[in-house]
């Protein structure tokens, strides 16, 4: 939770610009199907249901938080524990609520007994994986000393992390998945696939099979065979090998400086006993990004979703002729296909810039809807079909909303007191309990942000508007004053960009017993000038 807390705290209104690393370990960034049970669970009465609530997996906290989320510049090295589990409590609550979580193809977890790994392994920054990231709660030692030197390691040598690996079921919007083989193969054979790399951003070449003893060969455009015993021989190449009881990844990076010309890719069962079955994916980077996303992670029920997808080249140029649909899978598994177009109609607001719009209506139902968009067309002379996928969640939740972006301060004459306030409207279904909002100053000289006070304004009700109003003594100095709902609040908000109001404080004073510059004297760039007791003269600013 304490990842959590920090990726909120990143996020958050009062972020202060003051991380530039960021190490979690074993921190649910997807959730944690154990938080299903623990928050409702009359067992652990002393686990507290509000956080441990947040870590269910797709919990709107958790959607909020990886929902866009700006990482601000800071750095994320996320540490994954890697123990693989059969244990029946583990099965039970990871395989049987959250089955994206387990190992394919069988009931096994793998994870430091605590959070999956593919939830610990947060994707967007650097992905590391140790045995034990939970140990310093659970374990015999107080930490586990292999994390402890990979830690180290990060923090000397950040450049030299590994790169989070691509989810082998889940091509990233912005890979074009060239060749895709299953096949069959018996022992001593060998299966060669060739991938006619033509431009883009390096690739990444996967095999998945049941079987641990096949392996994956490439063969670069100069004759060179790439495997995982001559990878450290290539520059800027990272092969990784995952195995669970039932499933062996094995995964070859190649990065753009070295990936140009024709690859073979070939699929060896040197030490095979029976014959088997494997994937093999290549994925070439960007030469067609697609992205698939909603306006919004959160509904209210009938509102209707607007499906997005942008598709465009690795310059960011057209690719005309794509076609591009999306399925939807609703709460109770219905399925349906919606068209998306880019011709300024179906919720489209430009016609033909790459940007597909259709709106999805049939969301009466609470509860999570998948969706799944493919677009599928001819970029460089070869065809491609590609899928990006999402989730929105259609509830009633609350939604606060500033009714004016621009704060509002009063500084009377000859006072320090700026009287803040804003106004926040809840436009959503839900009423929001308890509300406190933060007022935070920003010191625009030094750039120090800093809470300066909380105002607790009770509930609002759907439709509601209030007043919070904060008395601040102001300093020296021109700041910018902003406010918005705090992140302690206990309740989640559909959408955390609509509602800080900010403004501009500029406050001058002249000491008692001296001269002012110039009577007239203007705070530069100010709304408001304010002194401080014992000025001679004070003048607001236009
Ligand atoms: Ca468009
Ligand atoms: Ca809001």
């Amino acid at each position: 939770m304490g990842g959590l807390a920090t990726r909120a705290y990143i996020r958050s209104n009062g972020y202060e610009d003051d991380i530039q690393n960021l190490i979690t370990l074993g921190t649910p960034h997807l959730g944690t199907p154990l938080a299903n049970y623990l928050a409702w669970s009359a067992v652990f009465p002393f686990i507290e249901n509000f956080a441990t609530a947040q870590q269910i997996p797709n919990s709107l906290f958790l959607r909020g938080l990886n929902y866009k989320y700006d990482t601000k510049n800071v750095k994320h090295f996320s540490f994954a524990g890697t123990k693989l589990s059969e244990k029946t409590w583990v099965k039970l609550f990871v395989c049987l609520m959250e089955p994206n979580f387990c190992a394919k193809g069988g009931n096994q977890v793998i994870s430091d007994t605590i959070v999956p790994k593919s939830s610990s392994n947060f994707s967007g920054g650097s992905c590391i994986q140790t045995s034990d990231t939970h140990s310093n709660t659970f374990g015999p030692a107080y930490y586990n000393s292999e994390t402890m030197a990979l830690i180290k390691d990060v923090l000397l040598h950040p450049e030299q992390s590994p790169s989070c690996p691509m989810p082998l079921a889940l091509p990233p919007a912005n890979t074009v998945e060239a060749i895709v083989a299953t096949s069959t193969i018996a022992p001593s054979q060998e299966q060669i696939a060739v991938a006619n790399y033509d431009g883009g951003k390096g690739f990444q070449a996967f095999l998945e099979s049941n079987s641990a003893q096949l392996s994956m060969n490439l063969v670069t455009p100069t004759g060179s065979i790439l495997n995982a015993s001559s990878c450290a021989s290539f520059p800027g190449v990272i092969c990784t090998k995952d195995s669970s009881t039932t499933t062996t990844v094995e995964s070859i990076s190649v990065p753009e400086s070295l990936a140009t010309g024709n690859w073979q890719a070939k699929v060896s069962a040197t030490s095979l006993v029976m014959p088997t079955t494997y994937n093999q994916h290549i994925f070439i980077s960007r030469p067609v990004r697609v992205r698939a996303m909603t306006d919004s992670a959160s509904y209210a029920p009938n509102a209707p979703i607007q499906l997005l997808a942008t598709v465009t080249d690795e310059s960011l140029a057209l690719i005309p002729g794509v076609s591009v649909a999306t399925k939807v899978t609703d709460p109770a598994g219905f399925l349906s296909v919606v068209p998306l177009f880019d011709d300024g109609t179906h919720g489209d607001s430009v016609p033909a810039d790459g940007t597909f719009s259709n709106l999805y209506s049939a969301t009466g139902a609470e509860g999570l809807y998948l969706y799944e968009t493919t677009a599928s067309g001819i970029a460089r002379g070869s065809t491609f079909t590609i899928t990006s996928k999402g989730s929105a969640f259609v509830e009633t939740v609350p939604d606060l909303m500033v009714i004016s972006p621009k704060l509002t301060l009063h500084v009377p004459s000859g006072s320090t007191i700026a009287t803040i306030s804003a106004s926040f409207k809840n436009i959503g279904d839900r009423a929001a309990s308890n509300v406190t909002i933060d007022f935070y100053a920003k010191d625009l000289v030094k750039g120090d942000k800093v809470l300066i006070g909380q105002t607790h304004v009770g509930s609002i009700a759907p439709n509601q508007t209030v007043n919070a109003t904060f008395n601040w003594n102001i300093s020296v100095g021109r700041a910018e004053v902003s406010a918005a709902p705090s992140d302690t609040n206990l309740f989640e908000d559909r959408d955390y960009s609509n509602e800080q109001a900010t403004a501009e404080l500029d406050s001058c004073r002249w000491i008692k017993g001296l001269t002012p510059p110039n009577k007239n004297t203007i705070c530069a760039g100010s709304e408001i000038a304010a002194h401080e007791p014992g000025v001679k003269e004070m003048k607001p600013v236009p």
